[in-house]
Order: structure tokens, then sequence, then C-alpha cells
């Protein structure tokens, strides 16, 4: 069984202060392979052992925390409840993405989750690795109190950076992503690749940028909240690697030319908690992602 390390305490405090739910958090680490009581303990010593030790584990999703004192529930839970109003990725089975007919393989309405097939052809994959492969570093996390980008052991992966439009291919598969997501290309962020090692994963976490947390405000300066992410799979994993979704049970294999798109910020501005995710650890092989994230107003 692991243990609670540096690396798991650091973990919980910062997921703690990004407003998680207790039950998620304790479901990731027995995903992770902790027995249920030791994480709860951890967990509840994260969220501050004596004010919680007399409430009950609730079993339901949000339970706990709907148990709460007002003061003690986290910022999720102290909003109204999400509201899932239509997004903007069109309807039907396939759909016409700029050059490209992408096949719709399955779409959850809560949390909104779309999984794609053909997204980019092989041919594009191999040649995203191949011009990424040499010029890796290692990826970083928003820290939520500063905004500094930090390197942590929750996020053990190596990635490199595209401007939008920087040369022909990397403006196609934007003009080609914008389309698919049905949002303004200058609202996307530039192409990120990753790469995952043998046993690299990236622990539960939410793409969005808190609103309660001090140093989101240097995130959204520059085109407001993060609304969605695509995050395509450039490369087969034979075993783990998947792109989780715990509060919702949902999990999506990497295959290669594939897709995994999640929506998290309404009409209203709200943000979804059940868009809590993260990619499982690598079991066999290693694994390539290309990300696109986007934002409410262009980014420029
Ligand atoms: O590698 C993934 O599957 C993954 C999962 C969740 C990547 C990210 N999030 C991310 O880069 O934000
Ligand atoms: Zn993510």
């Amino acid at each position: 069984m692991p243990v609670v390390d540096a690396a798991w305490q650091e973990w919980l405090r910062t997921n703690a202060a990004r407003g998680c739910t207790m039950e998620s958090m304790i479901e990731a680490m027995v995903q992770a392979g902790f027995a249920s009581d030791a994480a709860g303990e951890a967990v509840r010593g994260a969220f501050g052992a004596t004010a919680l030790d007399a409430l009950p584990l609730a079993a339901s999703a949000g339970g706990v925390q709907a148990a709460l004192p007002q003061e003690l529930q986290g910022s999720q839970n102290a909003q109204a409840a999400y509201e899932y109003d239509p997004g903007p990725v069109a309807r039907g089975n396939t759909i016409r993405a700029f050059d490209r007919d992408v096949q719709v393989l399955m779409r959850c309405e809560r949390p909104q989750v779309i999984v794609f097939g053909n997204v980019l052809s092989p041919d594009e994959c191999a040649e995203m690795i191949e011009r990424s492969r040499h010029r890796l570093k290692r990826s970083t996390i928003v820290d939520p109190a500063t905004g500094r980008e930090d390197v942590i052991r929750n996020r053990t992966s190596e990635g490199i950076w595209y401007q939008r439009g920087e040369d022909a291919l990397i403006e196609r598969l934007d003009q080609r992503i914008a389309s698919l997501m049905n949002w303004p290309l200058e609202n996307g962020e530039g192409l990120q690749i990753l790469h995952y090692g043998p046993s690299g994963e990236y622990r539960p976490h939410f793409d969005y940028f808190p609103p309660d947390q001090p140093g989101s405000a240097v995130h959204t300066a520059r085109g407001g909240q993060r609304v969605a992410t695509l995050v395509v799979y450039l490369n087969d994993v034979p075993e783990g690697g998947e792109t989780i979704f715990p509060e919702a049970g949902l999990s999506v294999a990497a295959q290669q030319g594939g897709a995994v798109y999640f929506r998290y910020m309404n009409g209203r501005r709200q943000l979804d908690p059940l868009t809590l995710h993260g990619g499982a650890p690598v079991l066999s092989g290693d694994k390539w992602i290309m990300t696109k994230w986007v934002r409410e107003r262009p980014y420029v």
C-alpha cells in the first residue's frame, strides 16, 4: 500500500485548497492503492481534523460537504448547483471539423464529456510526437496561492508548448480543433504536447483556475477563465494511462487519434466540480497527448 509521503501531502493540501470534495479525494486515493480508512484519515486531516471528526462520512456524492456548516464548505458547494446548459459542440454522430470527419463515440451529459475518434490521422500523430520528442521539459502545475508554475510530483510528465498557428501543421490542427470544439480559434491557448513515461501520471485536478485562489488572477488576466479542454491521444497506451473522471466514474482509454472533450464553465460562468479528472498511471509503454484549453475570451 502506498504511504502518505511528501508528494501525497502536497496533493492533499493542493486539492483541498482547490475546492475538491472529500469524497473525490478519498476515491482518488483508493484508486491509487490506499485502504479506504487510511485515505479517509489523510483527507480529513487535510481539511482540518478537529472540526470534521464529528461528522459522518456520507456515501453519496456531495454528502460530506452538504453536511458541513457553511463556513467549512468548499468553494464549489457554497455556490448554487452547476447548471448544465447546452454545450457548443455540434450534434450528430459524425462532425465535420474544418478538414476532417470526426466520429462521436460517447457523450455524457453530467459532467459534459464527449469522446471522439479520428481527430488526427496516424501520420499527424507521429509527426507531432517526432517534432516534440527532443524538446520536452518537465511539466509544471499552477500553485493556487501564488499563480506560479511549479514542478511537483502530482504531474509526472514532460511537455512542450506550440504557439497558435506557428507553422502550417499547427495552424491546420488549431483550425480543426476550433471547429470541433465550436469555439473561436483566438480563444484557444497554444497546443501542448505531453509525454508520460512508465508509471507517469497526473493526479486528479481541475483544469479551470479556482476563482477563490489568489494565484488564479495571474492566469485569468489573459483570456479569462478556461471553459473546456480537448485531450487528443497521439499513441495507443497498451495498459493504464486512461483519462479518469473520479466523480463521474468515467474512464477514457488512450487510443491513437482519439480525444476526450470536457466542458466545465457554463453560460452563467459557473464551474463544474464533476469535471475533476486525471491521467491514470501508465502501466506499460508510454503515453503522448496533445491538449487544447480554450478560454472565455480571446487569448492574445
Ligand atoms: O493525460 C491525461 O489524460 C490528462 C488528464 C487530465 C491530461 C490532463 N488532464 C491535463 O493536461 O490537464
Ligand atoms: Zn487536466
